[in-house]
């Protein structure tokens, strides 16, 4: 009986079910937790959808910016883009039931000092408060306003603050939470570098490297960043080991920290 961590699957299907081969699963006593982004630019999405949807018991998922990204096509709030996968789920007699599950999912979950988001958390917000601002964004997503809140997700970054009200303060958590790599010195998130973390610009850092971390209880597990690949911190564990561009897919067993990987074939 044990609790894994895994990477960005992206579609990848076919790697899942030999990662979770790899690794024993077992849904009647083992859990899974997703860090994000099920969903585009691989082949499957919908059967990874319908797999953790029928595991719920024992999957737990945060959502990522694709997997927001196709919500958003869902809902007719964004265009089309050339590299996407996604006519799988958007083409599916279940499609209903996949975007409706998707978009009751949090951008959050929090288990034995472990806190799973898919991109990161600020510098400047405990373990606690994420939690809470993620759930005000997830009230959202949930609510009329989704496709207003989707639509405007590629606004430049603002500067965090307690103070910020209604769509602005939404736009600037899911951000954070589902795009951040790197923070500008003065706590701005920076949404534009992907590279690895010692190519990015002067005066910017990744996010879990920033002096001064308010959150002290927790993990961080987090994704979405596969140029920075597998990187196992002290108080931050990235798991996209770039799955979906031929690299690998990875579980982390957390209470040893075990690693096991399952490379593209
Ligand atoms: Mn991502």
């Amino acid at each position: 009986m044990a609790t894994y961590a895994i990477g960005d699957v992206q579609g990848c299907f076919g790697m899942l079910k030999r990662l979770l081969d790899r690794i024993e699963f077992d849904p009647a006593t083992d859990r899974v937790l997703l860090v994000g982004d099920l969903v585009n630019r691989g082949p499957q999405s919908a059967e990874v959808l319908r797999w953790a949807m029928r595991n719920e018991k024992s999957v737990r998922v945060v959502l990522g910016n694709h997997d927001l990204y196709l919500i958003a096509r869902a809902l007719g709030a964004l265009a089309r883009k050339k590299r996407d996968t996604l006519d799988g789920v958007l083409d599916a007699r279940d499609r209903g039931d996949m975007i409706d599950w998707l978009r009751t999912r949090p951008l959050a979950y929090r288990n034995n000092g472990h806190l799973i988001v898919h991109a990161g958390i600020l510098p400047a917000w405990t373990a606690d408060e994420a939690e809470q601002l993620a759930g005000e964004a997830e009230e959202m997503l949930q609510s009329k306003d989704a496709a207003k809140l989707l639509s405007s997700l590629g606004e430049p970054p603002r500067k965090w603050s307690d103070k910020l009200r209604g769509l602005d303060r939404v736009v600037s958590i899911v951000q954070v939470l589902t795009r951040m790599r790197t923070c500008w010195k003065d706590g701005v998130p920076n949404l534009e570098f992907s590279g690895p973390p010692e190519e990015a610009p002067a005066g910017c850092r990744a996010w879990f490297d920033v002096p001064g971390r308010k959150e002290k209880d927790v993990t961080v597990v987090f994704g979405h960043w596969a140029a920075l690949g597998l990187h196992v911190g002290e108080r931050a564990i990235g798991l996209d080991t770039g799955a979906v561009w031929g690299n690998k897919l990875t579980a982390m067993r957390l209470k040893d920290r075990t690693v096991f990987q399952e490379a593209a074939r």
